[in-house]
């Protein structure tokens, strides 16, 4: 038998060169890029979870409270349900709160929950946390560390065959896609599904500017720390030398594209060197590095871009206050 570090380290490794080959690719793009994806490290994942509890950002209290509020009328459409496959389950607590809000419809059924994550880290908090729900009925949790389009083809051909599913794309992660790439990806979703499953989809709402500013470049620099960490990884996985005291936080409203942009901005001049992606780049003074998109919706965009993808519409919640919407699609 070979030690298990070896494969360990192989995916490691593999792992590495393909953050090698796509920080090689985006960031010598105009303007300079590096994909969202790799915000989430340990570090990056920990920063993440406490944003979510930032009183400025209010996507998840918001989705959770609708969760806990309208999960009754939410497993009643999806009534007789057999299982839920979730994309991005992150630390289980949305499902959960569905489960519990929901357990009165959920009595006597027989239910699997395929989780979806390409982080080993987050299934293996969000299979305890489901665990440790005690639901009645129990949920068989299966937890598939892939990409969200290969775990979707794993997770059809392993759903129940007996009940509806019901899939689950939340914390408004549709956001991090552009237009087309997140038309693409429903279509994905509903290719996974069969004739009467449902969706259920949390999005951030378009609000007034300042709002979206202070959830994207809060008081206490916890979203700035998030963003700069993308540095701190690239540093220490791929041997860079980014000065991090040179690197500004920057969030910008950009009203034509209908989405929020997170930017490194060189506050100087500066070479950074990145060995292994065999880079280096030079920055003048004022470049940004574009670190991801947010995109916010209006509720009948929501709708549209549904209906394009094969669904029609269940029914829409909408949390007024924070401008966050569920909706609720069946597919046709
Ligand atoms: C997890 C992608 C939904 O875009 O609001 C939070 C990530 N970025 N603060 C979002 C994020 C900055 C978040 N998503």
């Amino acid at each position: 038998m070979r030690p298990s570090v070896v494969p360990d380290s192989a995916a490691a490794r593999a792992a590495i060169q393909t953050f090698a080959g796509d920080v090689a690719y985006y960031l010598t793009l105009t303007p300079r890029q590096l994909p969202s994806r790799y915000l989430y490290d340990a570090l990056g994942s920990a920063l993440f979870e406490a944003i979510c509890e930032l009183p400025w950002y209010r996507i998840t209290r918001a989705e959770r409270n609708l969760l806990a509020s309208r999960g009754d009328e939410i497993l009643a459409h999806a009534d007789p349900l057999g299982t839920f496959i979730e994309l991005g389950p992150g630390s289980g607590e949305k499902l959960a709160a569905l489960v519990l809000a929901g357990a009165a419809q959920l009595h006597g059924a027989r239910l699997t929950a395929h989780l979806i994550d390409v982080s080993a880290a987050a299934l293996d908090l969000a299979s305890r946390t489901l665990r440790a729900l005690d639901a009645n009925p129990s949920i068989e949790i299966v937890a598939h560390q892939a990409t969200y389009e290969a775990g979707l083809v794993q997770a059809a051909a392993r759903r129940r065959p007996a009940g509806r599913a019901l899939a689950l794309f939340l914390g408004s992660n549709i956001g991090n896609f552009d237009p087309p790439g997140a038309d693409a990806f429903l279509r994905h979703i509903r290719a996974a599904l069969a004739i009467g499953d449902f969706l259920l989809i949390g999005t951030d709402l378009v609000k007034p500017e300042a709002e979206l500013l202070l959830a994207y470049d809060d008081p206490l620099g916890v979203t700035a720390a998030f963003n700069r960490n993308l540095l701190v990884r690239i540093n220490r996985e791929l041997g860079a030398d980014f000065d991090l005291a040179s690197f500004r936080h920057r969030a910008v409203w950009n009203d034509a594209e209908s989405r929020v942009e997170m930017h490194l901005v060189a506050a100087r001049r500066q070479q950074v060197r990145i060995p292994a992606a065999f880079l280096e780049v030079t920055l003048a003074a004022g470049e940004a590095i574009w670190t991801e998109s947010s995109y916010k919706y209006r509720p009948d965009a929501v709708l549209r871009i549904l209906e394009r993808a094969g669904f029609q519409l269940a029914e829409q919640w909408i949390h007024e206050e924070d401008g966050f919407a569920l909706t609720l699609v069946e597919a046709t």
